[in-house]
């Protein structure tokens, strides 16, 4: 970008960039070329590692030439462009969603097997970027996925962890974590870009200076970092489009004292690059709950302030009005992770713009919009005000000043309720004086939409009541969404070819197609051939399990799937309550074995490494497993198995392969749920409760596919008012009693009872997701799961219905609901 006039006289330098010859002979010639001449490796001399680097490399190859031609259009073009601002994109493995974009697949395959090489043996070598948590960095990935395949220009922005999310392993069943290096054996899809760095300033003092007659303010920071942009192609699905991910690496400006280093403290000489470094190092581990920690503050502001530069110094052009920056542009902030880009925004606008500041006010009001991802209290994210402060002066002036204005339209607004100011202020007072930052980002942005129709209305009605009453047409839904293309058309190839087969090839990029086999659920022969595709899911994902040398699963089993976070709301423990209450149930006698249906319960789940009440239970999943797998009186009926260190690649083995989806929160905690929708969408049946997007799939599958059981949101409401005793729940319930009491003694602990009791007790006298409260009803929507899996055709026919009816979960739809009600973007021609 930085690039002097240049004036080429050869042919080669005058002719548009072109991509390899799309045949086999292409692809071979430019892989040789690449493993030669990049690698530095003959064939003969080259490990699986290289041969996977020149392959991605060659991918690479393909896409660049579209890749130059969407940027300089996207330049030239006076397009919006869909900023979309995340700390978090789970992206998972490229290699075979980049051919699959691409049309390589078979190309590849063919001109690699013409080099003696396997294609399978370099996928099995790829270590997915896990530059996320869960559900909200996944969503992210599956946005960007989308948007490509719409040709929407869109730049997806965030940070280049050096460490992913951690590596989990078991030791005698408890958690324990291991760094994610990543970035060790290579990092072949994405682009260092050092010339196109951004200087990032922290900390220091502001003051104010007489400007020509108009006073100012200006920022004189401490120190200051580099962000270095790594650029990644995110290639629209058989479109040629190709669009950016742009996630930032954080390096010292002054990377090393060589005087200091000469005089011999090695350690103190490279302290300033530490530093630095730390700031990109590694991403948090926390799943909706912050951590008040200044590094995290750090992170969030460096990624969105080199961003807001990067898009205004390189996307724009260089006479670019500034006043118009609304029809150019849309940031939208996933979650509150991103927020301090609103300040930032008026900084700019205000102190180096020289706007004044309503004129700029205007401009970032209709810049931003707010994605907000929970319902939980203690996840909406503050700062306190002292470490905005030391870290960000200019941004705390910035906040109050919007604060100051905002709360005199809420006086105009409503009158002088104190009451009410103090609940709306952006700035909170107890338990220590703080920035609330999703006020902040409702104050502030066009729109604040939540990720299911219940969320979203929650939200409205609770979380911010107030700021609805204030500006009601604010307030929008835009239900999630994941992308077909990876978790139908690569994840389960077989099920995308029976419907490729039954409906033409159009569905992967217009889900709702999928509608047409509704028709098919009532013909025997396609029942047959879906079932036929799920025995093979089972029996490739149990070659899977082999491979990781896990414990095998067992034929004609029933895979009961549970893969999420773990965290209490989400309620793994009534899970485990139903596994303990049926391993007991069969071993005393008191179930008729025969009423149970062979299960295999599938776990897959991560900790926040801090949430100690989290790795107890992972520690009581696997102390059941081992118990209940080992127990030769329930051998061949139950079985519990945890493969560790889920993640998206072992989703992609799971999904397929699952006949019924756990979907079990307490209904009004999870804010929409993902999985719920990949599970339904590969013909999984949902057990769940009346919670995040549970509701509208429940409601599309309808009630005959899908096992509904406990409160409602309201219900819960009303027994928290009315005083909820779980210990009553407890007496009451003989069932549950026997189950509690047989994990109570010992029975999974070698007879050790105090290795859970602090779990016991939990739920006993706290229980405050209400796990007890509601299993009742679970066990007896787990009994009518068992008697429909029991007429197999039956459930086969529910199986495609939901297959039929989930389209609407399609990432594409979701992205077309953003345009409509908050972007106003176009595709680009
Ligand atoms: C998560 C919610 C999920 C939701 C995803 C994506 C956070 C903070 N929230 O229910 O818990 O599906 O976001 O919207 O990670």
């Amino acid at each position: 970008e930085n690039t002097p006039e240049l004036r080429p006289t050869h042919p080669l330098a005058l002719a548009p960039v072109v991509a390899p010859a799309a045949s086999v002979d292409g692809f071979a010639k430019q892989f040789l070329q690449n493993l030669n001449f990049d690698q530095g490796v003959t064939l003969s001399n080259s490990d699986v590692n290289d041969q996977y680097l020149a392959l991605a490399y060659t991918v690479r190859d393909y896409l660049m030439a579209r890749w130059f031609d969407d940027r300089a259009q996207q330049k030239a073009q006076q397009n919006k462009t869909v900023c979309y601002l995340s700390a978090e994109y789970l992206l998972g493995r490229q290699l075979d969603n980049n051919l699959l974009a691409a049309r390589l697949t078979d190309i590849a395959t063919e001109a690699l097997a013409q080099c003696g090489i396997d294609i399978d043996d370099l996928r099995a070598v790829e270590i997915e970027p896990g530059l996320g948590n869960g559900g909200l960095g996944r969503l992210a990935a599956c946005f960007v996925d989308s948007l490509a395949t719409m040709s929407i220009p869109a730049i997806g922005y965030g940070i280049r962890y050096e460490y992913g999310i951690f590596r989990q392993a078991f030791a005698d069943g408890q958690q324990i974590e291991q760094p994610d290096a990543w970035l060790r054996m290579g990092s072949p899809w994405d682009f260092a870009h050092p010339e196109a760095a951004q200087t990032i300033s922290f900390a220091g003092t502001t003051e104010t200076y007489d400007d020509g007659g108009v006073e100012r303010t200006r920022w004189a920071p401490e120190w200051n970092v580099l962000a270095v942009p790594y650029n990644m192609m995110v290639p629209g699905y058989h479109n040629g489009r190709v669009n950016t991910l742009r996630l930032w690496r954080a390096v010292a400006t002054n990377a090393f004292d060589l005087h200091t280093f000469n005089s011999g403290d090695y350690v103190e000489s490279v302290r300033a690059q530490t530093f630095a470094e730390n700031i990109s190092k590694v991403l948090y581990p926390e799943d909706s709950t912050p951590q008040g920690k200044e590094l995290r503050l750090q992170q969030q502001y460096f990624f969105v302030a080199a961003s807001i530069a990067d898009f205004i110094d390189n996307v724009l052009p260089d006479d670019f009005d500034i006043e118009k920056l609304p029809e150019r542009v849309i940031f939208q902030l996933n979650d509150t992770h991103p927020v301090i880009g609103v300040p930032e925004l008026m900084r700019v606008l205000v102190d180096e713009k020289k706007l004044e500041w309503d004129a700029a006010w205007a401009i970032t009001q209709k810049c931003f919009a707010y994605t907000c991802h929970t319902l939980l209290p203690e996840a909406l994210e503050v700062w306190s005000v002292d470490l905005l402060g030391r870290l960000l002066p200019r941004h705390l002036e910035i906040i109050y000043r919007i604060n100051d204005e905002f709360l005199l339209e809420v006086r105009e607004r409503f009158g002088d309720d104190e009451m009410l100011i103090r609940n709306m202020s952006i700035i909170g007072e107890h338990p220590y004086r703080s920035v609330r930052m999703a006020y902040l980002a409702t104050v502030a942005g066009s729109k604040v939409n939540g990720v299911a129709e219940l969320h979203s209305q929650l939200l409205r009605d609770n979380v911010l009541k107030d700021f609805a009453k204030m500006w009601p047409d604010k307030f929008t839904n835009v239900t999630n969404g994941v992308t077909p293309r990876r978790f139908l058309r690569l994840a389960n190839p077989d099920l995308s070819a029976l419907i490729t087969e039954a409906l033409g090839a159009g569905w992967t990029v217009d889900l709702e197609r999928l509608r047409g086999l509704e028709a098919l659920a009532d013909d025997g022969d396609f029942r047959e051939r879906f079932a036929a595709v799920k025995a093979a899911n089972k029996r490739r994902f149990a070659r899977v399990l082999e491979a990781r040398g896990d414990q095998p699963l067992d034929d004609g089993h029933m895979l009961d799937v549970m893969i999420k976070r773990l965290h209490e709301y989400k309620r793994q423990t009534l899970k485990v309550l139903h596994i303990v209450s049926t391993y007991e149930g069969i071993v005393s006698g008191r179930l008729d074995v025969d009423t149970v249906q062979p299960r295999t319960f599938l776990f897959g789940a991560k900790a926040a490494p801090g949430y100690g009440m989290a790795k107890r239970i992972i520690h009581l999943i696997n102390a059941v497993g081992e118990v209940v797998s080992g127990d030769e009186r329930v051998q061949g009926k139950l079985k519990v198995l945890y493969p560790a260190n889920y993640n998206v690649t072992l989703a992609e083995g799971i999904i397929p392969a699952a006949d019924l989806s756990e979907q079990i929160s307490l209904a009004g905690k999870e804010a929409s749920g993902t999985g719920n929708m990949k599970l339904a969408l590969n013909g999984a049946l949902t057990i769940g409760t009346d919670d995040g997007a549970n509701v509208e799939i429940r409601k599309l599958v309808g009630d005959d596919n899908f096992f509904l059981f406990g409160m409602s949101e309201p219900e819960v409401e009303a027994l928290w008012a009315e005083g909820y005793r779980p210990a009553d729940v407890y007496q009451g319930d003989e069932r549950l009693r026997s189950a509690i009491d047989l994990i109570a003694s010992g029975a999974f602990s070698d007879g050790d009872r105090t290795v859970f009791e602090p779990l016991v007790s939990n739920l006993l006298y706290e229980d405050r997701f209400m796990a007890l409260a509601d299993f009742a009803s679970y066990l007896d929507a787990q009994e009518r799961v068992d008697a429909a899996y029991a007429d197999q055709d039956a459930w086969v026919r529910s199986a495609i219905l939901n297959v039929a009816r989930s389209g609407y979960f399609s990432s594409d739809r979701a992205m077309r609901d953003y345009l409509d009600r908050i972007w106003h973007a176009t595709p680009v021609s």
